[in-house]
């Protein structure tokens, strides 16, 4: 049966009933849908379809800090669908993804020595639970097959990503479909211990040794690895108790068992420092990466692995295939271009060291917040924030999204989820913009309360 467009559509000419969008209030938005039509995008501003200017507070989906339309990345694309648009990612290669893996390697932390590329943050993280597997397999530990997430955790919407993720509503609708032998670890958020704190909570580094009452339960012989973002970031910035990855990886270690760091997020800068590995000074076994590679502009995403699980696979006979896994956009010509372009720029433009001089710029702003309205937590690392309300009774997440449509109006593009605004500003923000950002958001605060 045809439906009526609604009238907003017809208003704008756009027929917004074929899109099935993506983690979206599809019904709400379509009834409203001009002011969520972004049209162009220069710098650290987008332009809605209405021609409102918008401040990119969340640098697209975490992925573009570097600002839109990057001359730098811009021509290396177009220059690249000239050159080679694509070619086969299985038995050949193209000179670009092999520079790329190693410029990845060398800014990966020291003992890294590989990388496994895939198209987004779900399939890499796919990729490196697989690689995990396989992995005690091939040295002849094929009983090691139990996976550990955590509770709050987002690693992507594959199969593997939702099983070891810990946010409900993405895990309950495809119940049986979850991978069997999964745990999870505790999050580490309490907000008794540690509402309001700057950077590293200091409470909770023991929550790390509920792993190893995993391994009592379980015995180590069975547990291939433990994933973790070092910064849970869809969660809402819950950010790591200081001890507490450390103790994460000594447990591993004594166990052999495998430390992935999700860094689909932290990874190129967000923390100020290449990867999260860096900023808390520990090295896991396999990082998974994405978005900010590319600065967002092709999908890229990927695992970076210690050259100890490479080595495992390169065994038998040299003309077989080491690893049955792969994807036909594996290591695309266009987005290592893109993601060539990218690292040039970071290193040009001094990115991760921008990122750390604007982190107490965020803080001291951010954390202003405090004592304003229903505001019930805020928290802070490295160049992204959050902030947390107490939710209107009977009403969970319509906080958030007031706030959220307050700032659109004030020309702030912020990001909502539950009872929180997060933000994650360009590397290329002023502090004034810093600065405004956090003021509009304590008017729409103010205004919606
Ligand atoms: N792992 C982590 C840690 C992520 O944050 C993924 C995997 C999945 O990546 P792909 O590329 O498959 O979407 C993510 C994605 C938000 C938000 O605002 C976060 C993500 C995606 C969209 C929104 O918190 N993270």
């Amino acid at each position: 049966m045809k439906r009526e467009p609604a009238v907003m559509e017809q208003g704008m000419g756009l027929r917004t009933e074929a899109y099935w969008m993506p983690f979206t209030h599809n019904r709400y938005l379509k009834k409203h849908p001009r002011s969520r039509i972004l049209a162009r995008a220069e710098g650290a501003y987008y332009t809605s379809a209405e021609g409102k200017r918008l401040f990119d507070c969340i640098s697209g989906m975490w992925c573009c800090p570097l600002g839109h339309g990057h001359p730098k990345i811009a021509e290396a694309v177009a220059r690249q669908v000239k050159e080679l648009d694509y070619s086969p990612a299985f038995q050949m290669g193209h000179p670009k993804i092999f520079s790329l893996a190693e410029r990845i390697v060398q800014l990966a932390p020291t003992g890294m020595g590989q990388v496994f590329f895939a198209n987004s943050g779900s399939e890499a993280v796919d990729s490196a639970l697989k690689i995990a597997v396989a992995y005690h397999r091939m040295k002849g530990d094929a009983a090691r097959t139990r996976l550990i997430g955590r509770e709050r955790g987002y690693h992507g919407v594959g199969i593997g990503g939702i099983s070891v993720g810990g946010i409900a509503p993405n895990r309950k609708m495809f119940a049986p479909l979850l991978l069997a032998g999964v745990d999870h670890l505790p999050h580490t958020y309490n907000a008794a211990e540690m509402a309001f704190s700057r950077g590293q909570p200091k409470w909770g580094a023991h929550l790390a040794d509920e792993l190893e009452r995993l391994v009592a339960l379980h015995d180590a012989s069975t547990i291939a690895a433990v994933i973790v973002e070092p910064m849970q970031g869809s969660a809402g910035v819950i950010v790591p108790p200081a001890g507490y990855l450390e103790r994460l990886r000594a447990i591993c270690d004594r166990h052999g068992i495998l430390l992935i760091f999700d860094e689909v997020i932290t990874g190129f800068g967000r923390l100020g420092e290449p990867f999260g590995a860096q900023r808390f000074g520990v090295t896991p076994d396999m990082i998974t990466f994405a978005k900010i590679v590319t600065n967002g502009v092709i999908p890229m995403g990927g695992v970076i692995v210690k050259p100890a699980i490479y080595d495992a696979f390169m065994t038998g006979p040299e003309i077989a295939v080491e690893l049955f896994h792969g994807y036909t956009y594996s290591g695309h010509p266009m987005a290592a271009a893109a993601a060539l372009a990218t690292l040039d720029a970071i290193e040009e433009e001094g990115s991760f060291k921008r990122a750390r001089e604007l982190e107490p710029v965020l803080e001291q702003a951010v954390h202003s917040l405090k004592g304003e309205p229903g505001v019930a937590d805020i928290r802070n690392i490295g160049l992204t924030a959050a902030v947390e309300f107490e939710p209107l009774q009977g009403k969970p997440g319509l906080r958030a999204l007031k706030v959220f449509e307050r700032g659109m109006e004030e020309g702030m593009l912020y990001r909502f989820t539950g009872e929180t605004i997060a933000m994650a500003p360009p590397f290329i923000s002023t502090q004034a913009e810093i600065g405004r950002m956090v003021e509009v958001l304590r008017g729409a605060i103010r205004a919606t309360h």
